[in-house]
Order: C-alpha cells, then structure tokens, then sequence
C-alpha cells in the first residue's frame, strides 16, 4: 500500500502533494512501482496534529480518487469519517483505511457495512492531539489484541462481513517506542484474531530512534532502508500487507520473502 497525503502537515510528505496534479502524478508513480493500493488521506494524524474539516478532507482527497480510480489505480482512503468514507467509495476507492477502527465517527461502521469494500480497523484510542498521554499499557501486545478485538466485533455487529475486515496494530499511535517493537514482535497474537494483518512503519519515529545520529533522531527521508527490512521480515512471516511512502524496494523485499519461502522441486537441499 502506497501512501499518498495530500495535506499541509504530515510528518514526512506533508506540503508535497496538495496539488491535485501532483498528487495525480505522484499516485501514478507509486502504482507504476507495483503498489496493490494507493492509499489516499486528506488529514494529518501526526502526533498533535489538528483536524481538518469535513470539507476540507472531501476537497483534497475526492478528485485525486476520481482522477487515480479512472486511470486503473486501486485505491484506499485513509479517513476516520464516515461521509468522507462514502464519497471516496463513490469516487472509485476500493478500501476504507480508518485509523480509529470505527471509534471517531459513530456512522463510520454501519456506512462501510452499506458499501461494497474491504475495511481497515486500525488500534487507536484517541485523536491526536492527545494520543501520548494515552500510550499506558502494562502488556502491550494483549491489549492492542484485546482492543482490536472489540473493534472488530464493533464491525461485524454493524453489519460489516467479517471477511472484509483487516486489522492493524496502528504502530506509533498511542505507542512509545518500545510498544511499537513488542508489537512487531507480537503480531503472532495479532493474527490469532484470524484477520489479515496491514503495518505501518515507513519513515515512523521510532526507527529514527534506532537510527539516530549524534544529532538526534535520524532524519525522515533516511529511514526508508529500515522500513524494508521491517517490510522483509514481515512478508515473510506472512502479514498481508504494509504502508509504505516508497513502493519499489519493499517490492523486491516482498518478493525475495515470497521466494525463499518457495522451495524448487528437485533443486533445494
Ligand atoms: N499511519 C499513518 C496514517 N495512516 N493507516 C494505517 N492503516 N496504519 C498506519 O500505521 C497509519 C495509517 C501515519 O503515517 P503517515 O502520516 O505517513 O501517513
């Protein structure tokens, strides 16, 4: 899944794609590259970040989906509202992206149930101007399972095929450093909940903490080589997808997973 902000802020591309030629543009590059989905948000969830308005999300991401759905791309909106989910959907997207599982807009669960597309439950417990406050846990991986769990019951109840359910840890909402890699080394009890499993890690802050430099943090742009191996390991222990901001390496990474899990009759040891 290829990322695709058109907004002012996020963390690593905001300002870049607003323009709805570029945005075009840059979706385009990101399925010529293999994405599966390009996946369209109209509102930063950077730590502390402010919401935009329902208008405001509508106008940046409605024309990109129209634009990249007519052109072949299949697309996902990442939203945590409702009307904003059904008009992507009427635009062309494929997949609802919703980082609040449901838990940000009452109507968001019974509208996905009314469209014919699969739904992405993210784990979050609240908005982002306040989500670090809400990253206590005592066991991380249980209660993200726990949570996720809720969620996806919260879907179904509303009518959503259990089927079409995918379920996402939500790495670094909510989540220091140290949850999001007890998480990654948890998605074992993830996946017990018998959904696929989608990650987000690309350019995330704790692989900048990994990474640092005697500066600080290492850098946004230069934590892309981290986010393949995290996309290798990954694929090859079986998760259905990953987010990405750069769709090539982590191709030929998914790739070489696949592969080596693929014995050739006659020619393996
Ligand atoms: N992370 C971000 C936004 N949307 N959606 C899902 N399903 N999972 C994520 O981890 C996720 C997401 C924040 O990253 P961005 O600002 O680079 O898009």
């Amino acid at each position: 899944m290829g990322i695709l902000n058109v907004t002012p802020d996020s963390f690593s591309d905001g300002g870049e794609f607003l323009d709805v030629d570029a945005a075009v543009a840059h979706g385009l590059a990101l399925s010529g590259e293999g994405a599966d989905l390009v996946d369209v948000g109209g509102e930063s969830t950077r730590p502390g970040a402010q919401r935009a308005s329902v208008e405001t999300e509508l106008a940046r991401v409605v024309p990109v989906i129209a634009r990249l759905s007519a052109a072949g791309v299949r697309v996902s909106v990442d939203t945590m509202r409702a009307q904003v989910a059904a008009a992507a959907v009427g635009a062309g997207a494929v997949l609802v992206n919703d980082v609040s599982g449901g838990l940000a807009d009452s109507d968001m669960l019974p509208t996905v149930a009314g469209l014919d597309v699969d739904y992405v439950a993210m784990h979050w417990r609240g908005h982002s101007d306040r989500m670090a406050d809400l990253a206590t846990y005592t066991d991380v991986v249980a209660e993200v399972t726990e949570e996720l769990a809720d969620r996806l019951w919260a879907a179904v109840t509303a009518g959503v095929k259990p089927g079409r359910v995918i379920l996402d840890p939500g790495l670094g909402f909510a989540k220091t450093a140290e949850h999001n890699w007890a998480l990654l080394r948890g998605l074992d009890h993830l996946a017990g909940l018998g959904r696929p499993l989608l990650v987000g890690a690309s350019r995330k802050r704790f692989l900048g903490e990994l990474l640092a430099v005697p500066t600080g943090p290492r850098p946004v742009r230069e934590r892309d080589d981290a986010g393949v191996a995290i996309t290798a390991l990954l694929a090859a222990s079986g998760v259905w997808g990953v987010r990405t901001h750069t769709v090539r390496a982590h191709r030929d990474a998914i790739a070489v997973a696949a592969r080596m899990s693929t014995p050739t009759i006659g020619t393996d040891r």
